[in-house]
């Protein structure tokens, strides 16, 4: 019998909708700025902010996508529209920023203090993009208005929800994970979570200190209970009374 290719990467597991979900926990999204803007910073000639109606002006792209966390739950068939990175890269960094020689990474920090990294190269790849926009509409709250990295073959942690500044970095930042509270922080190190530099879905890189048949059911067990929190930080939804 002919094998099916498997749709989703290994240890992953589909659910339905798509969930809020992160290191915020139950804190609720970070206001939007009247006048939001990315910060372009660290090793270049020229550190700029860049308002986030320029985007508006930038080739525009649209990309259907399945969303990974690294817990274990999946979001399938997403619609993100907004700029490629590597567009705004290109368009916006190196005309006008000027990265210094030997950058190699890039740091995407949001409104609540939360930090990814990824390198410049993975970052460059056709499906990453600042999305302004889900399934036709302006993002919300919960999935990181005004403006979201999206890395769909990467683990969710690269995809900085609420962007509001990048950095470029010649070297690799030290600490092991972004994260937007102190609390998630503790935690996450607990279980001995470390962000992967690379965090690529279909390579299964999790990060972190146990292999992954061991850390796979420690990071599922924790799906339900951070599900639950960041829904308390969300959006209201309509309800009875
Ligand atoms: N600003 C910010 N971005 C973030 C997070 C966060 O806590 N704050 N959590 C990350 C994690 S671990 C995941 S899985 C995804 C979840 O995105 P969603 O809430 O849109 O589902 O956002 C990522 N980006
Ligand atoms: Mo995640």
């Amino acid at each position: 019998m002919a094998r099916r290719k498997p749709s989703l990467p290994p240890g992953q597991h589909a659910v339905d909708g798509f969930p809020r979900f992160g290191t915020h926990l139950h804190q609720p999204p970070p206001p939007v700025p009247a006048d939001p803007a990315i910060e372009i910073g660290g090793a270049v000639a020229e550190p700029l902010t860049v308002p986030l109606a320029h985007l508006a002006a930038l080739p525009r792209t649209e990309l259907t996508a399945d969303f990974h966390c690294v817990a274990g739950w999946s979001a399938t068939g997403l619609v993100w529209e907004g700029v490629a990175f590597a567009t705004f890269f290109r368009d916006v960094v190196v005309a006008s920023a000027r990265p210094a020689p030997g950058v190699a990474f890039v740091a995407f920090c949001g409104l609540d203090g939360y930090r990814s990294v990824a390198r410049l190269e993975d970052a460059m790849a056709d499906d990453v993009l600042i999305a302004e926009k889900l399934d036709g509409r302006p993002l919300d709250g919960d999935h990181g208005a005004p403006a979201r990295l999206v890395s769909p073959g990467q683990y969710g942690y690269v995809s900085t929800k609420h962007l509001c500044s990048v950095e470029l970095l010649i070297e690799e930042p030290r600490e092991p994970y972004g994260t937007a509270t102190a609390a998630a922080g503790i935690g996450l190190r607990m279980l001995g979570f470390s962000r992967h530099s690379r965090a690529r879905v279909w390579h299964e890189e999790r990060g972190g200190v146990l292999p992954n048949r061991l850390a796979r059911p420690v990071y599922r067990a924790l799906i339900p209970p951070i599900r639950a929190l960041s829904a308390r930080g969300g959006r209201r939804r309509a309800g009875p009374g």
